[in-house]
């Protein structure tokens, strides 16, 4: 059977759920100006995963990996929370919730590495710890390769030897060689530092919590994702199997197949209206607000 995009039969089920999960994808973020992966723009569209987003494609090329992750810091770091973030923070507080879901307690689990949910969140409910769990890791945190050691870091640019990369890639023009020591260090053991991102044929962060949260979930929120990528693609069957209800908010038909309702549009307009009940031109004076 078709997904109903039935607003007000999705809200009298919210009404009576008790755990919602919402996944997300690099379409939370197209808003904002971060290049999805797989849309027309996409950031895939010019390279393969297995040459910039693998263990092995480090250690063959760190000079490539870094460019091409240095280059989406310098769009990410620019980049703020759009009506889509604004409503998920929203939803996240339970005050904030209780008419549209009263009982219901709400995590979001995010592909995304752009730190946009979190910020948000901060920019909103300071002195709040949001629900939100990014299992693919972060730009803006760097993890070195010979003592482990995990850190933030939002510097622009990473380390001298990488500025004015982001312009090659932009161009699609060959990368820089950049020499080993130049590339960014740990502060630490002067090991190499990587991206604090989870690449293909890495285990995700959090899979235990993801795994508690997702067999306990009535409700899953599938946003601005192609399912494309597991094991972000299979919490939403997982929660269908279990009779709980799954919602799809996306431009394109992508991971419907066990959906029971279907929003289709820019999810920074459907999400305000679905989960809040208000228009997205509404969200934008809510960053600005003191
Ligand atoms: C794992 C971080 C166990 C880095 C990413 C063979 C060998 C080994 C593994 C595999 C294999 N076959 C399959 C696998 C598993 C593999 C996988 O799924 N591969 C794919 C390519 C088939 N997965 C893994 O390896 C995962 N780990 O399985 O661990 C394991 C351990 C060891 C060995 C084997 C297995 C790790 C996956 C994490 C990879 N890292 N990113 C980085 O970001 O650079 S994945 C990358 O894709 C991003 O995180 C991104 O979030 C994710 C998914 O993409 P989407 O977010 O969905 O983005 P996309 O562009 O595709 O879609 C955007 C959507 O938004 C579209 O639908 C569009 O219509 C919509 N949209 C656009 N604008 C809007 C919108 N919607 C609403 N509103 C809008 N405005
Ligand atoms: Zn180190």
């Amino acid at each position: 059977m078709a997904p109903s995009s039935d607003v007000t039969k999705f809200q009298s089920i919210l009404q009576k759920s008790r755990h919602i999960i919402a996944i997300a994808g690099a379409g939370l973020s197209a808003a904002s100006g971060i290049p999805t992966f797989r849309g027309s723009d996409g950031l895939w569209l010019n390279y393969t995963l297995s040459d910039l987003a693998t263990p092995r494609a480090f250690r063959k090329n760190p000079s490539k990996v870094w460019q091409f992750y240095h280059y989406r810091r310098e769009i990410a770091g620019k980049a703020l929370p759009n009506p889509a973030h604004i409503a998920l923070a929203l939803f996240s507080q339970p005050d904030q919730r209780k008419e549209i879901a009263p009982d219901a307690e709400f995590t979001l689990i995010t592909q995304n590495v752009d730190g946009l949910s979190v910020l948000c969140s901060q920019m909103l409910f300071p002195s709040t710890d949001p629900p939100i769990i990014e299992m693919h890791g972060r730009l803006f945190e760097t993890l070195c390769t010979q003592c482990g050691d995990r850190m933030p870091n939002r510097d622009s640019p990473i380390c001298p030897a990488l500025a004015g990369t982001e312009e090659l890639v932009k161009s699609h023009a060959k990368e820089r060689q950049i020499s080993l020591e130049d590339l960014p260090r740990c502060p630490k053991c002067r090991g190499l530092l990587r991206p604090g991102v989870v690449w293909f044929e890495e285990s995700i962060l959090h899979d235990e919590e993801i795994s508690e949260l997702v067999d306990q979930a009535d409700v899953a929120l599938v946003i601005g994702t192609s399912s494309r990528v597991a094991p972000a693609n299979l919490f939403a069957h997982s929660v269908a199997e279990r009779k709980g209800t799954v919602a799809v908010f996306n431009t394109e038909p992508q991971g419907i197949g066990s959906a029971h309702f279907y929003f289709p549009g820019p999810c920074e307009q459907t999400l305000p209206r679905v989960l809040l009940g208000k228009e997205p031109d509404k969200m934008n004076g809510i960053l600005q607000q003191d």
